[in-house]
């Protein structure tokens, strides 16, 4: 038991003065953006500090707090495990508890950025336009009451507010989440928010604000119970909130920030780049894309990981086929890349032992993650006459997955902020074809134009249903 371990605590040493406050502060900020301007600091000095914030639960800060804020990021490579001590987070706050707060630490002359990971569906707008969902209750609540937000957009409305009343510059807003576009996109909410009380406070963010495109990738599961005990072994200190990440790491960052001030990213291998939308689509597509096809497809198979999904040489082929066949057709590789070499590395980092990522959650908000992970390939497959049957298949998947019952018949915990309703669509249909089409009337998730795509998506889930996913995915893939 690593409970009558010491705790891990603060190193001592100088402390940087704030410069970035972080909007949902999970594991995989803590494993990438934290990391880097930790390292960036350590490079070039700037009072880059990170003052995080938890949207909602407490639980995060109350683990972090007994330790200075002072986590271990473990790691796990083929070879090994390599622990470290990162210590670049100030504070954190919990936004639920004194919004009031929060919103006047984002004012802070002294903060530059404003940095996000609150997931796909923290921006409250609907993924298949974009456009902020002014119907969100989260949005209803912050259009009422603006100066205690609850939802991130109300935060960034709220600060940027602050700040223009006293004479501020504004912040950088660095979206870190797998959104397609995604500066553009919170720009665009985030304007459709100010607008609609302030007209000249959205007209002030458009010209003086930025919302650089970045394009973020490690691969980081969430902590488990067994993670803490790993740690604890292996550092000797008791660390009840380490975070566990693959050795690979990639950001790329849209080089537009107010005045230029940012932390020294290029010294430490960000790449800043004019144009980020290559590298976004490379990654969304064919990493994320397979990750939803594997997740869906390999759950619904029974295997509890990805790394263990993968471990299926049918699984394996599969993901190559869809690399090959059906996604890097749709994609002009950025400068640099190679889109075969990118799909083998991917393979190799989905088959890393040592990350345990459950198909469980990555399979969560698939509402959300599905247009720019999938159909966004779907429908440029779709409009070059390619068939493109694996992709099919994985949407086929996600339509049985949100239909809540395994192969096996056993409940499926579904996460998603659809399910609800998604689960109604699915139970009052009564055969693949009326699910399949019901589930198309989704006009949050779905383009209109989808519905062309009806019978060959009834087709594939009649499949899945009939013989199983693994055998659906073998009689595409060809045999083990
Ligand atoms: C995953 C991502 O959970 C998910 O949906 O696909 O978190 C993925 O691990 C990262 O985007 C990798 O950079």
């Amino acid at each position: 038991m690593v409970s009558s371990l010491p705790r891990l605590t603060r190193p001592e040493g100088p402390r940087p003065g704030v410069g970035i406050v972080h909007l949902g502060l999970g594991a995989f900020f803590r494993a990438h953006g934290a990391i880097y301007v930790a390292d960036a600091m350590r490079v070039s000095g700037g009072d880059w500090g990170i003052v995080g914030v938890s949207l909602v639960r407490p639980d995060q800060r109350d683990r972090l707090a007994p330790q200075g804020f002072a986590y271990t990021a473990l790691e796990l490579g083929p070879e090994g495990e390599t622990p470290r001590v990162v210590d670049v987070i100030d504070d954190m706050l919990v936004a639920r508890e004194d919004p009031a707060l929060v919103v006047a630490r984002m004012a802070d002359p002294a903060v530059r950025i404003v940095s996000l990971t609150v997931t796909e569906k923290g921006y409250c707008h609907d993924p298949a336009t974009g456009r902020l969902n002014f119907g969100h209750p989260d949005i209803v609540h912050d259009l009422a009451s603006p100066a205690a937000p609850r939802s991130a957009p109300g935060f960034l409305v709220a600060a940027l507010a602050r700040r223009r009343a006293a004479g501020t510059a504004p912040f950088t807003v660095l979206c870190c989440d797998n959104l397609p576009e995604n500066g553009s996109t919170v720009r665009g909410v985030v304007l459709e928010l100010a607008g609609a009380s302030d007209p000249g406070l959205a007209a002030w963010i458009a010209a003086e604000a930025a919302f650089p495109c970045t394009m973020v990738d490690r691969i980081v599961p969430a902590t488990k119970p067994e993670d803490i005990e790993r740690v604890g072994r292996l550092t000797g200190r008791l660390d009840l909130s380490p975070v566990m990440h693959e050795p690979f790491r990639q950001w790329v960052v849209e080089e537009h920030f107010v005045g230029g001030a940012r932390p020294d990213l290029g010294a430490v291998g960000v790449q800043l780049v004019r144009d980020v939308r290559g590298f976004e689509a490379m990654k969304l597509r064919m990493l994320n894309g397979t990750h939803s096809a594997l997740a869906y497809l390999g759950y619904l198979a029974g295997h509890e990981t990805i790394a263990a999904t993968v471990a299926d040489p049918v699984f394996a082929a599969f993901a190559r086929r869809l690399w090959a066949a059906e996604i890097a057709p749709t994609l002009v590789p950025p400068e640099g890349e190679d889109l075969g070499a990118y799909a083998e590395a991917l393979l190799a980092r989905y088959r890393n032992p040592g990350i345990r990522h459950r198909t469980w959650q990555i399979a969560m908000d698939g509402s959300q993650k599905l247009p720019q992970r999938l159909l966004g390939t779907l429908a440029d497959n779709a409009a070059s006459g390619r068939p493109c049957p694996g992709l099919m298949l994985a949407v086929a998947a996600w339509m049985v997955y949100v239909g809540g019952r395994d192969e096996a018949g056993a409940e499926i915990d579904v996460r998603d902020p659809l399910a609800a309703r998604l689960r109604v669509l699915s139970d009052g249909a009564p055969d693949p074809a009326g699910k399949v089409a019901a589930l198309l009337g989704v006009a949050e998730v779905f383009p209109p134009a989808f519905a062309a795509l009806r019978d060959d998506l009834a087709s594939a889930y009649a499949g899945l249903v009939a013989h199983g996913a693994r055998a659906a995915v073998e009689a595409l893939a060809g045999p083990a």
